[in-house]
């Protein structure tokens, strides 16, 4: 990786992880692009290209003018947006996926784009689900991702393409908020405690769902990209994880802040009925060996740090 080009870069992985790859590989060679201009954003007033990833041809055109050797697709609607719009969720998840692998062939690039938990189903084992297992989701997001998964892993086969992916559980940051996500509750329940002491959940009591700091969630595209390929069994869809929680689990911990913290429940028929969908916690264990894959964050230093960093804005 030296010339990394990044699509949805405004996005919630995608605005730390330029950041980051800025911070390693200098400012000059990573160039983030969205369909939109960044304003509010870190990324504001540095390198930025306007992309809209459903096309194809000014896909490759900025790829090829910034002589980019990598590119990180993150461009997508998450699980519940896609509910909402099934079509849009194909034509942007899909479409935006296919331009970027043909353009990473066409210009013989490394690659990466995150599967997510939404990848697994009902009929997926609950606990501990292993890496390769029954999948069969039951959402549009699910059904991009998994195949996604399969189309990363044929275009390395078939066309030699140095794709690779993890599925991400919620990822929870600061930085910016998600949108659309089921797993969403997660990091609102933050900035409503911070700012107003209570939280009403869109997601059950005892729902369980894997989560992860975004730091962690960085790393891990970083080591999973910067990993020795002949020593890669897996290309893509790697588990990667570091807690399972249930909205009271979140609100235990934050009440170690905010003792008085109130959380209640309105709960949201379709994400709750995606949630269901979804594993209970899934097994790391792949990424763990295969290319060393390790958390720091767990439940109540996650907790630490975002409420830190949600007060220091606030002040
Ligand atoms: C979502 O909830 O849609 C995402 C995900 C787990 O992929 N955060």
């Amino acid at each position: 990786m030296e010339r990394i080009i990044v699509t949805g870069a405004l996005g919630q992985i995608g605005t730390e992880l330029t950041v980051k790859l800025r911070e390693i590989y200098g400012e000059d060679n990573v160039l983030p692009t969205d369909i939109k201009e960044p304003v509010d954003s870190p990324l504001e007033g540095k390198a930025f290209e306007i992309l809209d990833v459903t096309d194809r041809e000014a896909m490759e055109r900025i790829a090829r003018e910034f002589k980019a050797d990598t590119i990180m697709h993150l461009a997508a609607l998450l699980s519940a947006t896609c509910e909402k719009d099934p079509m849009l969720a194909w034509n942007i998840n899909m479409g935006g996926l296919v331009n970027a692998l043909e353009t990473a062939r066409a210009l013989d690039m490394q690659f990466f784009t995150p599967s997510s938990i939404g990848a697994f189903g009902p009929e997926t084992p609950k606990e501990n689900t292993p890496q390769t297992t029954i999948q069969r989701p039951t959402t549009m997001y699910g059904v991009n991702k998994v195949s996604g998964e399969l189309l990363c892993d044929y275009y390395f086969e078939k066309f030699g393409v140095d794709t690779r992916g993890v599925r991400f559980p919620g990822l929870i940051s600061h930085v910016r908020e998600p949108g659309g996500g089921t797993t969403d509750y997660a990091v609102e329940i933050y900035f409503e405690a911070v700012k107003n002491g209570k939280y009403t959940s869109f997601i059950g009591k005892d729902t369980f769902m894997d989560m992860m700091y975004m730091d962690d969630a960085i790393q891990a595209i970083i080591d999973l990209m910067e990993a020795d390929g002949s020593k890669l069994e897996d290309r893509n869809a790697f588990n990667v994880t570091n807690m399972s929680l249930e909205p009271e689990m979140v609100a235990a911990s934050i009440r170690r802040h905010y003792p008085d913290f109130e959380l209640n429940y309105d709960v949201d028929p379709v994400r709750q009925g995606i949630a269901e969908s979804w594993p209970d916690s899934i097994d790391a264990s792949e990424a763990k060996r295969q290319w060393g894959f390790n958390a720091a964050f767990d439940l109540d230093k996650m907790t630490d740090t975002m409420i830190e960093a949600i007060q220091s804005k606030n002040r």
